[in-house]
């Protein structure tokens, strides 16, 4: 019989997962000017204004539209930070968040 000498595993594969990515939503609403939604897209989202205008205009048509998704604490503050642009103003806007599937 042979003699098999079986070496300890010394390491574990640890499985890390990735963190679940949060989208930003833009909400639709009556008040707020076109214009303005789109100052604040590009400037919170770094979007151009082409993009930032296609986004807006989904947003109005189809009552919302996903900005970005970002980790969780990104998306919440730049939720917040936008929401709150709009606040100053005096406008409803409104950015929310949600999990990815
Ligand atoms: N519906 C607004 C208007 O007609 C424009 C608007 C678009 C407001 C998208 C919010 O998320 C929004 N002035």
């Amino acid at each position: 019989m042979p003699d098999i000498t079986i070496k300890p595993r010394t390491r574990t594969a640890l499985k890390v997962e990735r963190p679940r990515l949060h989208k930003v939503i833009l909400v639709n609403d009556h008040y707020t000017p076109r214009e303005f939604v789109v100052t604040i897209l590009k400037g919170e989202f770094r979007m151009s204004e082409d993009e930032a205008y296609k986004v807006m205009i989904t947003a109005h048509r189809k009552g919302s539209c996903v900005v970005a998704v970002y980790t969780q604490d990104v998306a919440e503050t730049k939720a917040t930070r936008a929401t709150e642009a709009g606040r100053a103003k005096g406008y409803p806007l409104l950015f929310t968040t949600e999990p990815e599937e």
